[in-house]
């Protein structure tokens, strides 16, 4: 039988002609079905979704809307096209032309880079499981199915480099990336916060807005990769990562207006009340930002990080906005400032540029979340209510690096085991917020009907109306 692989797997890497790739990918797409299967938004199989594919790297191909159900859905391999003027930017490779093979003594490192990342994106969807089970909406609902489906195509982007570039091994990381799972004891994924659940619907609109940011952070710092292929792939896939984040942004907005409505028409800010009104209080909204805030910053890794020097120096993974810095590009000399706890009291320090990347990196998408946060104090500041959401301090609840293991409020006061005893409950979600959360959780599915907890959104899916039909059962 021949298998027309641009229309089984949409691609523009001449998958046709590559016999190895097709041999270690039709080994492999069983195991991901599989995976899919068992792993994948449960109960979803047979429903048909509003969902965007993309079917190629052109601007009118990379958002075709259709039904689909998801196990059909196209997970296509797509790099945006090659710049062949294109040079190392960074690093001791500065100047070179880019890489379009993988250079042998930086193959270990670009394999961890390529399989921290990849790993990532299955933990996701293993993450948000059951939330389909319930939805304040058929509009949401698609979300989460885009969202899910996008992870999906995330890890064949990744996949992909490892199957096409790095042999055998390769082979072993892919499918290994389809053994670890998500809050495994026994085999984890990677990175601590793709092991956190995410067991409600606030929870998801947090996690979209802040852990696909890092998402976006980490994937802008590889396109300014010195090999190629990861560069290439890294730009196409932060087209879908932006849809991600504006799911979370006005997942998080929709709610907060929402309880502004209830609170002031009820001319009440108590939360019991608001809770029996149907609606999250605004305090138990910010203890869920201080905790995935936090549990989101600690994925940059440690502030002073050697890890992080190699892979720069290497020309394996620059910096934010890279080519917009008017430095020498390889930091030998340069410093930058990072946290310290001195005498009981968190003060700035200074560590070598090149190891404090990481640190550097969270910067930047601090500020970005931060301005998120503002947009959504905007809402609430329009409705007339006297309440500010607040990003916690940096070091905050962090179990990475050196600030892990002290008891720092949010507002970056260093206290004692037993203040943090007496007060952690007033600034992280509660087992009891969680169960009040989850109560709200029913599964709204007539076209157009929103959860009483949520507003609609002021702008639907591809210009189509709020009550069109974004899932359909079967
Ligand atoms: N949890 O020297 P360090 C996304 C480990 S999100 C557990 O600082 P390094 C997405 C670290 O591995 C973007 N362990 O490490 C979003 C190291 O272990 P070893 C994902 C952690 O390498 C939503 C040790 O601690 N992409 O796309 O400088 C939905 C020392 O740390 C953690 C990437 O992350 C942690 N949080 O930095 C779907 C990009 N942090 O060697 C998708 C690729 C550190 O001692 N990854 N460790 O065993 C990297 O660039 C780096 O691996 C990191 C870590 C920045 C993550």
């Amino acid at each position: 039988m021949t298998i027309t692989y641009a229309d089984k797997i949409p691609n523009n890497v001449d998958l046709g002609g590559d016999k190895v790739l097709q041999r270690a990918l039709e080994h492999w797409q069983p195991e991901f079905l599989k995976w899919w299967m068992d792993m994948g938004p449960e109960g979803s199989h047979s429903t048909d979704v509003y969902l965007r594919t993309a079917v190629s790297v052109h601007p009118s191909g990379w958002a075709h809307f259709d039904y689909v159900k998801m196990p059909e859905y196209r997970w296509g391999i797509f790099l945006s096209p090659a710049d062949g003027e294109r040079k190392v930017n960074f690093g001791d490779h500065k100047g070179e032309p880019v890489w379009k093979d993988v250079p042998g003594e930086h193959r270990a490192n670009l394999r961890r880079i390529i399989v921290t990342q990849g790993d990532t994106e299955p933990a996701s969807v293993e993450q948000q499981r059951h939330l389909g089970l319930t939805c304040p909406s058929l509009y949401d609902l698609r979300n989460l199915f885009q969202v899910n489906v996008e992870e999906g195509r995330h890890l064949w982007a990744m996949v992909y480099l490892l199957h096409r570039y790095f042999g055998r091994d390769g082979r072993e990381e892919a499918e290994a990336l389809l053994q670890r799972r998500s809050g495994d004891r026994n085999n984890p994924r990677i990175l601590g916060a793709f092991n956190e659940k995410t067991p409600d619907w606030l929870a998801f609109f947090m996690f979209t807005y802040f852990t696909d940011r890092d998402g976006k952070f980490q994937l802008l710092a590889l396109t300014e990769s010195g090999f190629d292929p990861l560069a290439r792939t890294t730009r196409f896939m932060l087209m879908e990562e932006a849809h991600h984040m504006y799911v979370g942004e006005s997942g998080v907005g929709r709610v907060i207006h929402r309880t502004c409505l209830v609170m002031a028409e009820h001319k009440t800010d108590d939360p019991a009340r608001l809770r029996a009104l149907g609606v999250i209080d605004l305090p138990t909204i910010q203890r869920y930002l201080n905790f995935h805030f936090s549990v989101t910053i600690d994925l940059f890794g440690a502030d002073v990080s050697s890890n992080a020097a190699t892979f720069y120096s290497s020309g394996l993974k620059g910096r934010y906005e890279e080519t917009k810095f008017e430095d020498d590009h390889l930091l030998r000399e340069a410093v930058y400032p990072i946290l310290k706890v001195i005498d009981g009291r968190i003060v700035t320090g200074e560590a070598p540029a090149l190891n404090a990347l990481n640190e550097k990196l969270r910067d930047d998408y601090i500020k970005d979340s931060v301005a998120g946060v503002g947009r959504w104090n905007r809402i609430i500041q329009r409705t007339g209510i006297p309440f500010e959401l607040t990003v916690p301090h940096k070091a905050f609840n962090r179990k990475i690096g050196p600030l892990a293991g002290l008891k720092i409020a949010p507002d970056g006061r260093v206290i004692s085991e037993a203040e943090w005893a007496a007060k952690h409950r007033e600034w992280l979600a509660t087992d009891e917020d969680r169960v009040f959360v989850a109560s709200l959780m029913g599964r709204v599915s007539s076209t157009g009907a929103y959860a009483n907890w949520i507003s609609p959104p002021t702008l639907a899916i591809n210009k189509q109306p709020g009550n069109f039909e974004f899932v359909r059962f079967n």
